[in-house]
């Protein structure tokens, strides 16, 4: 029903650009590379003869008419930018298995009622512009406008301007239409162990953990290296080491699906022989469950401050962004559901550690998941990796699925 040499040729096209040495891939939204990956993704939909076109934040769609053209549209699709070293899975897949899917249903000569969207969503990994999912954010009217364009990167590269400088900054009458989609689906590798373990092939997402990113900036005194005693120095790393250490000891106690990250960490003046007057780290939590999520966030908080309260040093938590667990919604997971047990693909339902563009599509659409396993669950890595006889798998419950959710 699908061609998965024909997706994995394009994938491996893919994987060519923004390659790293040991196979994995950096491709930071609105990069160099971002554009090259675009501009391949909007020429291969082009040569479908799909209407192609990108709204005002960069998000790209194609679009295969439908016999009801008025009917809301079946959105599929993810992401093509990367973290730095990431995979040549995260997102892609779920871009490619979506064109794959409509590519298949033009060469079956498939007749589709409801007209069927491909979407790649801009800077969905908020690894240059923070926050993550930036592009799905902005369309479903969850950051505005002015927030979206003002981002900036560590280089203070704005991002409206370098939508401008990659030649994807489209038009406003080009984004979905919020009030009008039926129905959302994204492909993704599970990026963690479940599937693996549980010799599932495919994950049917029933929704994703809840997420806070802060940045945490802790202020000491700067002095000189060499002539501060040692009792009389306010050391903002060291403080910020104790944090760090308590909040890694924190999530592990929990015993109940929290994870906390430090990803970043800078000091300042940064140099051999100062004392390092203010330390800064990123800190990005998740907890799975609704109710104790914003318990669970306050009470890290908490314990930082006092951390550094009873060093006597400030601190501010700067809020990025946070956004609640999320549910699915049941017609469509059983939908992925019995896509599977019509091709005896044996499933697993799960929820979802990482964050996904589905996130916030779930505010305006039925929304879910299909995952497909990691191998050793990695990814954000080099070495993320998946079995293609799995990714065969996985798009054809994607492709099963779009054909009976394009029928009503
Ligand atoms: O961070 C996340 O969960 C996603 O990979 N952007
Ligand atoms: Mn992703
Ligand atoms: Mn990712």
């Amino acid at each position: 029903m699908i061609n998965v040499n024909r997706l994995k040729e394009r994938m491996l096209q893919m994987a060519e650009i923004g390659k790293t040495t040991n196979d994995g891939v950096t491709r930071l939204a609105l990069s160099n590379e971002d554009k090259q990956a675009r501009d391949l993704f909007m020429q291969w939909m082009e040569n479908l003869g799909l209407h192609v076109r990108y709204d005002d934040f960069g998000n790209i769609y194609g679009r295969l008419e439908g016999n009801d053209s008025d009917a809301p549209p079946l959105m599929i699709g993810s992401h093509l930018d990367s973290v730095p070293k990431g995979g040549r899975f995260d997102g892609v897949l779920g871009v490619l298995g979506a064109l794959e899917v409509v590519e298949s249903i033009l060469e079956n000569n498939i007749q589709n009622e409801r007209p069927i969207e491909i979407v790649s969503f801009t800077n969905e990994e908020g690894a240059r512009f923070t926050p993550q999912m930036l592009g799905s954010g902005a369309v479903t009217n969850l950051f505005s406008k002015d927030y979206t364009y003002s981002r900036t990167d560590k280089d203070g590269f704005i991002l409206k301007e370098e939508l401008q400088k990659i030649g994807y900054l489209g038009s406003q009458d080009n984004r979905l239409d919020q009030e009008n989609v039926a129905a959302f689906i994204e492909m993704h590798i599970e990026q963690g162990p479940v599937l693996e373990t549980n010799h599932k092939t495919v994950g049917i997402v029933e929704g994703i953990a809840g997420f806070s990113w802060m940045e945490v900036v802790i202020s000491g005194e700067a002095n000189h290296s060499g002539t501060t005693p040692m009792e009389l120095r306010r050391d903002s790393l060291v403080t910020a080491s104790s944090a760090i250490k308590a909040i890694h000891e924190w999530a592990r106690s929990k015993k109940d699906g929290t994870v906390a990250t430090v990803g970043e960490i800078n000091t300042e003046p940064g140099i051999m022989n100062a004392i390092p007057g203010t330390t800064s780290f990123t800190l990005d939590v998740r907890h799975p469950y609704k109710d104790g999520f914003t318990s669970c966030i306050n009470e890290i908080r908490e314990s930082i401050e006092d951390i550094v309260d009873e060093d006597s040093l400030t601190c501010n938590i700067n809020e990025i962004k946070t956004h609640p667990p999320v549910t699915f919604a049941e017609n469509i997971t059983s939908t992925l559901e019995e896509a599977s047990k019509k091709h005896d693909i044996p499933y697993h339902r799960m929820t979802s550690g990482a964050g996904h563009d589905a996130m916030y599509m779930n505010t305006i659409a039925d929304t879910a998941m299909v995952f497909v396993p990691s191998i050793s669950g990695k990814s954000h890595c080099e070495e993320e990796n998946t079995h293609w006889e799995d990714i065969e798998k996985g798009v054809t419950v994607l492709y099963e699925s779009v054909l009976r959710k394009s029928r009503e």
